[in-house]
Order: C-alpha cells, then sequence, then structure tokens
C-alpha cells in the first residue's frame, strides 16, 4: 500500500464517521421535537376527544397552552334542529316559583343570563330583550319556563330586562332599542329576540332565533283564542337578525304608552321590502299572564295618526335618533338587568 492510497483512505474513514454521527444528531433532534409534539404521556391523542378529556387537559396544562389549545379544539355546529326539543309543554301559572328554586333547576345558566351549549357551537347569538317595569312576578315565570326552552333549542343566548326607570309614560318600542344597542355592547350578537314579559310558548319547537325573514312567534295566543288577532299582528315576541333590524332604523322612539308601536314596526318591514315568517299555528302556541292595565301605560290616543305616517317617519325616527341614559347595568344570577332613563313624550 502507498503512503497516498493510506491518507486516502484515512480521510473517508473519518468521513464516513462523521456522516454516521451526524445522521444520529439528526435522529436524536427529530425524536426530541417528536415527543415534545406529544401532550399525553403515551404520545396519543384522539382527533375526537370528548369534552370531558378536554377538561382534563385544560386543567393539567399552563394558561398560555390553554389559550393555544382552545383554538386548537372547535367544537363542531350544532344541529339544524336540537335533539333536546321535547315540543308541546304545560304552562301555568297557579304556582309559586322562586328566583333561587330557579337557579337550582338551570345551574348552566351563567352570571347575567347568558348561556352556550357544551358540546357544539350554536347557530346564532341570540340576545333576548324585555321591556320592563313593575311585573317581577311576570319575570319570575319568564325565567321559570324560558331558560330550560332555550337551553334545549342549543342556543348561545342572553336576557336582557331593560327597566324603564321613573313614573313617566312607559314606552315599549324605545326600551327594545336601548336592548339592542345595549346587547351589543356586550357581545356579538347576530339575532334578537324581542319579548313581552308576560307571554311564554307553549312548544319548544318554536325556537327564540331569526331566519330569513323578519320573525313574528306570539302567533297563536290564549287571549286570541290561539289565532292572529289580524294578518300584519307582530306584537308580543318578534325575532329580527341584526341586517333586518338595521334596515328598518330600529323601532320608532316615539310611541308613548300602550298600542301601536308594533304596528309601525311591521309597517317598516314591509316599506323594506321584508314579509313576515311565522311557525304554524301549533307549534305558535303560547300563553299570556293575566293582568290589569299598567299605569302610565294608557292607549295611546297618537297611534293611528302615527302608524299612517311610518313611510315618512321611519328613516326620521329610530335606532339613528335614539337618545337615553343609562342608570345602572346589574350581572344577576338569571338575567341582565339595565337600567335606563328613556325621557318623556
Ligand atoms: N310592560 C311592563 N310594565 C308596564 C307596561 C308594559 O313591563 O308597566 C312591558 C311588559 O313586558 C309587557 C309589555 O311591556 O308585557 C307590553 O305591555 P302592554 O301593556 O302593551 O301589553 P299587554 O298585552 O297588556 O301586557 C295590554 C293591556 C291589558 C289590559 C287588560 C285588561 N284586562
Ligand atoms: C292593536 C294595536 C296593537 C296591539 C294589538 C293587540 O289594535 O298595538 O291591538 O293588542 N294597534 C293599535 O292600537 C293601532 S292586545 O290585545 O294584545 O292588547 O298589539
Amino acid at each position: 500500500m502507498t503512503g497516498d492510497s493510506s491518507v486516502n483512505f484515512n480521510v473517508l474513514n473519518r468521513i464516513c464517521k462523521l456522516v454516521v454521527v451526524l445522521c444520529f444528531l439528526h435522529i436524536a433532534v427529530i425524536f426530541v421535537f417528536y415527543v415534545r409534539s406529544m401532550d399525553s404521556p403515551f404520545g396519543f391523542r384522539s382527533q375526537h376527544s370528548t369534552r370531558n378529556d378536554t377538561k382534563r387537559q385544560e386543567a393539567a396544562v399552563e394558561p398560555a397552552e390553554q389559550a393555544e389549545q382552545a383554538t386548537e379544539i372547535k367544537l363542531e355546529k350544532c344541529p339544524e334542529t336540537s335533539p333536546l326539543l321535547v315540543g308541546p309543554l304545560r304552562v301555568e301559572f297557579n304556582t309559586h316559583v322562586s328566583l333561587d328554586q330557579i337557579k337550582k333547576d338551570n345551574p348552566n345558566v351563567q352570571l347575567g343570563g347568558r348561556y352556550q351549549p357544551k358540546d357544539c357551537e350554536a347557530l346564532q347569538k341570540v340576545a333576548i330583550i324585555i321591556p320592563f317595569r313593575n311585573r317581577d312576578e311576570h319575570l319570575k315565570f319568564w325565567l321559570h319556563y324560558l331558560h330550560p326552552i332555550l337551553q334545549r333549542q342549543q342556543l348561545d343566548y342572553g336576557v336582557y330586562i331593560i327597566n324603564q326607570e321613573g313614573d313617566e309614560t312607559f314606552n315599549r318600542a324605545k326600551l327594545l332599542n336601548v336592548g339592542y344597542v345595549e346587547a351589543l355592547k356586550e357581545y356579538d350578537y347576530d339575532c334578537f329576540v324581542f319579548s313581552d314579559v308576560d307571554l311564554i310558548p307553549m312548544d319548544d319547537r318554536n325556537i327564540y332565533r331569526c331566519f330569513q325573514q323578519p320573525r313574528h312567534l306570539s302567533v297563536s295566543m290564549d287571549k286570541f283564542g290561539y289565532r292572529l288577532p289580524y294578518n300584519q299582528y307582530f306584537g308580543g315576541v318578534s325575532s329580527m337578525s341584526k341586517d333586518q333590524y338595521l334596515k328598518i332604523n330600529g323601532f320608532p322612539n316615539n310611541y308613548w304608552g300602550w298600542g301601536g308601536e308594533d304596528d309601525d314596526i311591521y309597517n317598516r318591514l314591509s316599506f323594506r321590502g321584508m314579509s313576515i315568517s311565522r311557525p304554524d299555528g301549533e307549534v305558535g302556541k303560547c300563553r299570556m299572564i293575566r293582568h290589569d292595565r299598567d299605569r302610565q301605560n294608557d292607549p295611546n290616543p297618537q297611534r293611528f295618526d302615527r302608524i299612517a305616517h311610518t313611510r315618512d317617519t321611519m328613516d326620521k325616527d329610530g335606532l339613528n335618533t335614539l337618545t337615553y341614559q343609562l342608570v345602572s347595568v346589574e350581572k344577576l344570577d338569571l338575567y341582565t338587568k339595565i337600567t335606563v332613563n328613556v325621557g318623556k313624550p
């Protein structure tokens, strides 16, 4: 063997050793990264982890990682028809209900009357807006019946009681406008259900959500013999998407006292080319809690004149002219109470 060839052999030998070492190093690095990418002790994670599994994982990791996982584990959308619905319901108002009991019966309702389904992502984010003054007994019945129904409907919802401060004439439509604005300050709602406090649905298939067209939900009330009182009737309970509500400049602010504001809203919708969607008469059955006429809510003598001029007034009176003084926002166990001074006629 010549001197030159022995030098070449040594160089080749060293290069081979270096390549082998580099290969081992490479494999080691890959192995370390592989192990670090696992988050269970056995390096195995199911794609379809259950809600409980998710909770256990969250408990075991640091907050920063939790945030990362929250975006990673996305719930599936809820089905179009909730499997939890039961259909017709018995609704009666002769028993006593207490807020404590309602709270116990609805442990998954969060502070402020908020709820989100646990196992799926709700199809809509619904703010339920209730105009209110001195109707605490009715509100208890409403909460008692509606919280379980809304949860079975798999909605991501919040309940907003818009309480008119003082003794001035009541203004239902203006309170509803306030509810729309205040609810949106809190959450990115895409649907608004406007409900009187004394109306309870008798079938949970009457879904408190929004539809392609504005929806009238209280279509067959006991007090009207389970029929519509007239075709254009839009009072009681209705729903509108944000887009539908914005198209009509919200509701009128200048209907003080009882009557006509719901007809004005109906006019607004039809002048903007929308039609009314309704559940069928069976699903749309509901009961009203009987009561006397409220103080400071006498029939408004101007209502007929006002509804005759909706076309001219709707762009000049509504969401774009809404003014009010916010008095308080209280996050209670079963609802958010927003007290407001809406002024006087
Ligand atoms: N509302 C209050 N407080 C009031 C007035 C109205 O909370 O003082 C709210 C409440 O949500 C009610 C809604 O506004 O359900 C509509 O009230 P309304 O007076 O326009 O309608 P309602 O059908 O009563 O409740 C109509 C008068 C009934 C007279 C019955 C006489 N037997
Ligand atoms: C109409 C009112 C509506 C009211 C409806 C039902 O006459 O505001 O009766 O009232 N329209 C006018 O007065 C112009 S109820 O029987 O529920 O008290 O919603």
